[in-house]
């Protein structure tokens, strides 16, 4: 396959051609009726931002053929739908992913260039949807482009957020939020479909009542509803006709007034309660792996859970298969806990609504989902305390506490006499105050549960998971991430995506296994000259936006150091703060040290009520203070912070980087994605053996990955012996003078208060074992210099890494979940309208 669209145009058989065609010219004219008649701007006066508006729209008309008939397509084959059900979708700008995946980039530069307009500036107008905190929320925005590639039917369910993940600023070194405003200018790729709605309740009271039947039934009387409102995004594949939907529900009030209370003259009551309502959707929590159990956040996971379900029930009813069935027509995927409630409120549908006896809906609901667990870390492990669930859903709690009998009575009956064991199992925690516990609901409700990489799959199944896995072995499985090669190589990186167009032709886009070809490259020194002068050119193209961002010059000759995910200790972007400190110390006090000069870039938010980590964003720009400003140092150190980590700017970051850095303590990542995004561009990794590093390391052979630290193992033996980080300062002169370095107020104008908590956590408890590592981390990172100093074998190393990613697609890890867990077979679309 290439990337030019592989069948007509649909609208041609209507003869609508003219309105849109994929030539230049059709496309042209598309871009000024819109600015025309949909944006009603004088093009004399059209902006960028109008360009951008109008482009969109074009762009748009051009989808929805594809969109229609794809819709089409799986209702009249009755085939079976993957629902990903995600409470965070960080899909990242559309525009230029657009005109990849339909093969319109050229006719879009050649037609705004006719129209005075350069395309580049014009993507950049778009502002970013940002619906997600991290590596979940990309992930289910590349799993949606993996499965319309492969023309899977699917669709993406989720929460359209007014305010996405908050715009980071740096001032003075801190980090500030801002809300992001995403959908100020109007969201031209969105389509809202106010038919489709659904009512939501809330809190209230349970009642039994006898139906016609005489049958004892249970009504939910609420205390509130809202009604969710879809608002539907096309998801176009790369060339292939399927465009499947993401639909994200938005809350409303059920009435815009309450008419009761205004004509009891109390208007403004009537008034706060439409709003309260309307929270419900407000703004995304900020928080990677949260620990909060705020109801607010609650009443978003059962909102966005009810709407989907209850859509997916009306659209069976339409198609008229009868509600048995469900199982056979949807797999339903939970991306975390996030959506968990989703077991027991499609019980709920099933039983209260439809009728439907227990065993036939849990025999329904457990073969509907499947659930993916992305974090081992305790405290992210989702809990509800139980008096704020039985307010809020008290009909869910019934439910949970029928399933939960029936649960342990089958875990009494295989360990007859463990009751420790029941307890453990049991959904509903007993520790302290009694909570629900979201992974065991969702864990009793699936008929499938995996892990998002070897390693972590394999501690959820000796760890958090352990029991149930003894009860079920055959429900668990390991589906390690994955990324999409279309954004994170074809559009990042245009530099790279020409050459392997020109050496191995185009179906790397769609099947990533074909860079193994590139090996054959390796030993021909003018392709190694070609790929040093792509990665140079990223590299000026990334510090030409720091130093727009940010003021610091960086030379693209140096080596490229990056670090970008969100900040927490366990990523320990600490760390690699003691080594760059280590080095400073070093160069002042031998400024002859041959060291090769490095750029320390970082990026990356935090949750804004997360102490620490916004104290080591604070320490990162006072180090880059320091270090950039001392003409000792500053020829062969340099530190920059790129604020506001996206996925715009991601698309200029991981192209650029020599070195990725991945230093998770070792059991604590469950994959990562960063680390395949930069693997794919090119970066060698240092990292420890955790999550997806196992793989990649695997994958590019022992020689070609800079490996140090303790393993999982050494790290639970460890800690379960009491580690005590003072014990490694004691036997390291050199990182005890980094921490009273960092503790003097050194990098902080001589205050020393504000890192005291930071080096005080290292040196009192280290929970994350950043002391343990700091030796072999530090050698580990001259093993780096020295492989730097010979770019031959760099480069050659680096090829080798691009090379070797193809385990790495999104395209392979939704194949996974497609034949492994949901039985899902490949559709054809075909736009041709006949
Ligand atoms: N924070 C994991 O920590 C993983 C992604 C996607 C995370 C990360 O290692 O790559 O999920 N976990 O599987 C959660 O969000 C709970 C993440 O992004």
């Amino acid at each position: 396959k290439t990337n030019t669209p592989t069948t007509s145009q649909g609208a041609a058989a209507v003869g609508a051609t003219v309105r849109v065609g994929l030539d230049p010219a059709a496309l042209q004219q598309g871009i000024v009726d819109h600015l025309r008649y949909s944006i009603g701007q004088l093009p004399a006066l059209a902006t960028p931002a109008h360009y951008y508006r109008a482009l969109a729209l074009a762009v748009r008309d051009r989808l929805q053929d594809r969109w229609i008939r794809t819709t089409e397509t799986y209702f009249e084959q009755e085939r079976k739908l993957a629902c990903y059900l995600s409470a965070e979708f960080l899909l990242g700008p559309h525009l230029a992913n657009n005109l990849l995946n339909l093969g319109l980039e050229e006719a879009a530069r050649g037609a705004l260039a006719a129209l005075g307009q350069d395309l580049d500036t014009i993507i950049d107008c778009e502002p970013e949807p940002g619906l997600g905190n991290g590596g979940l929320g990309r992930l289910a925005a590349c799993y949606l482009d993996s499965l319309a590639t492969l023309a899977y039917p699917a669709v993406g369910y989720g929460i359209r957020y007014e305010f996405g993940i908050f715009a980071q600023q740096i001032r003075d070194g801190w980090q500030i939020e801002r809300t992001d405003k995403w959908l100020h200018a109007g969201n031209p790729w969105e389509i809202a479909k106010p038919d489709i709605c659904y009512e939501v309740n809330w809190g209230g009271h349970t009642e039994t009542y006898a139906d016609e039947a005489g049958l004892q039934r249970v009504r939910w009387v609420p205390f509130r509803v809202v009604k969710g409102l879809a608002y539907d995004t096309p998801i176009q594949g790369f060339g292939v006709d399927t465009c499947n939907t993401l639909r994200l529900w938005s809350a409303e009030a059920v009435e815009s007034f309450d008419f009761q209370a205004f004509n009891t003259g109390d208007y403004f009551e009537a008034v706060e309660a439409k709003l309260r309502s309307e929270t419900v959707t407000k703004v995304l929590y900020p928080n990677d792996e949260p620990a909060i159990g705020k109801r607010l956040r609650l009443a978003q996971q059962y909102f966005f859970v009810s709407c989907s379900l209850q859509d997916m029930l009306r659209i069976l009813d339409l198609a008229g298969v009868p509600v048995e069935r469900f199982a056979e027509r949807y797999a339903v995927q939970l991306n975390d806990t996030h959506p968990s409630i989703g077991v027991a409120e499609l019980m709920r549908l099933l039983i209260d609504e439809r009728h439907l006896d227990w065993d036939q809906a849990w025999a329904i609901t457990v073969a509907a989902f499947g659930y993916t667990n992305h974090t081992l870390l305790p405290e992210a492990l989702e809990t509800w305390s139980l008096p704020l669930f039985r307010e809020c859903l008290p009909r869910h709690l019934e439910i949970i506490f029928e399933i939960n009998r029936r649960f342990l009575d089958q875990v009494r009956a295989r360990f007859p006499g463990d009751e420790a064991r029941v307890a453990r199992m049991s959904l509903i925690g007993e520790v302290g105050d009694k909570q629900v516990r979201m992974a065991h609901l969702a864990s009793v409700g699936s008929h499938a549960i995996n892990g998002v990489a070897a390693l972590h799959t394999d501690l959820l199944e000796n760890s958090v998971l352990a029991d149930f896995h003894e009860l079920w072995p055959e429900r668990f499985s390991n589906k390690t991430n994955g990324v999409t090669p279309r954004r994170f190589l074809a559009l990042a990186n245009p530099g790279l995506r020409a050459l392997l167009d020109r050496t191995l032709g185009t179906d790397w886009l769609v099947d990533l296994t074909a860079l193994r070809r590139l090996e054959a490259h390796i030993e021909d020194p003018a392709f190694r000259s070609e790929w040093r002068a792509i990665k140079h050119a990223n590299k000026r193209r990334l510090a030409d936006y720091i130093a727009t961002q940010t003021g610091v010059e960086l030379d693209p000759n140096w080596l490229f150091d990056i670090q970008v995910k969100r900040i927490h200790e366990y990523k320990r972007q600490h760390l690699n703060l003691l080594h760059i400190l280590t080095l400073y110390r070093r160069l002042k006090a031998d400024p002859g040290l041959g060291i090769p000069p490095r750029a320390f870039i970082f990026g990356g938010k935090a949750a804004p009520g997360y102490f620490l980590a916004k104290r080591i964003i604070k320490l990162i720009n006072a180090v880059a203070g320091t270090i950039n400003a001392d003409p000792e140092v500053n020829e062969r150190l340099k530190v920059a912070f790129v604020p506001n980590f996206n996925v715009r700017n991601a698309e200029l970051i991981y192209p650029a980087a020599d070195l990725s850095e991945q230093i998770s303590t070792a059991g604590k990542e469950a994959s990562g994605t960063g680390n395949m995004k930069f693997m794919l561009n090119g970066a060698l990794t240092i990292g420890t053996l955790d999550g997806a590093n196992v793989e990649i390391r695997e994958q590019v052979g022992d020689e070609n990955f800079f490996l140090f630290g303790l393993t999982a193992d050494e790290v639970a033996r460890l800690q379960r012996q009491g580690y005590r980080s003072a014990d490694w300062l004691d036997s390291h002169a050199e990182l005890r003078a980094v921490l009273d370095m960092i503790g003097s107020g050194h990098f902080a104008s001589g205050d020393s208060e504000v890192f005291r908590p930071l080096v005080e956590n290292l040196t009192d408890s280290d929970p994350f074992l950043v002391l343990a590592d700091y030796a072999a981390y530090v050698a580990c990172q001259e093993r780096v210099a020295s492989a730097w100093s010979d770019p031959e074998r760099w480069t050659r190393m680096a090829i080798l890494n691009t090379a070797r990613c193809g385990r790495f697609s999104s395209d392979r890890a939704i194949r996974e979940y497609a034949d492994e867990i949901w039985g899902l077979q490949p559709v054809a679309v075909s736009a041709h309208i006949a």
